[in-house]
């Protein structure tokens, strides 16, 4: 399997729990390596511009206005099979599908506020590390 790059958030209501430094433990131990984080607090331009896919959802205004409620934590991670890794150890979107253990099951409280974004495929991730880090922000591990 090769090693991949994909982007994640720490959303406001993960952040605002002081749940930082928990679910990146979670990370690191399921073998993803953080390659570059950032702390942002997001403008309505830029929340609507990294969910413009959904903007056609009836969920879209209220998305935006959450991501924007507080700053997140902005990170690329690298690893074997990143991408599904981290879906995998995010869980399903709606908190209450989310298997036991996962980061949604145990740090989200709703499908509204779920606590992590995570790229759902490769190409995906590619766009969306760009819109938030330059080339050179990205660290691969070399040890
Ligand atoms: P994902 O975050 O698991 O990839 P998406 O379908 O891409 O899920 O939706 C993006 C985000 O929009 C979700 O993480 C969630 O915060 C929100 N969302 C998705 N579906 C709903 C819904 O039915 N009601 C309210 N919010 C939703
Ligand atoms: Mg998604």
């Amino acid at each position: 399997m090769a090693i991949e790059q994909t982007f994640s958030i720490l959303k406001p209501d993960a952040v605002g729990k002081n749940k930082i430094g928990a679910i990146i433990q979670r990370l690191e131990e399921s073998g993803l390596k953080v390659v570059a984080a950032r702390m942002i607090h997001l403008s309505q331009k830029e929340a609507e511009g990294f969910y413009a896919v959904h903007r056609e959802r009836g969920f879209f205004a209220d998305l935006v206005k959450f991501m924007i409620s507080g700053p997140v934590m902005a990170m690329a991670l690298e690893g074997e099979n990143a991408v599904q890794v981290y879906r995998d150890v995010m869980g399903a979107t709606n908190p209450k599908n989310a298997a036991p253990g996962t980061i949604r099951a145990d740090f989200a409280d709703s499908i509204d506020e779920n606590a992590a974004h995570g790229s759902d495929s490769l190409e995906n991730a590619k766009i969306e590390l760009a819109y938030f880090f330059r080339t050179t922000e990205l660290c691969p591990r070399t040890r």
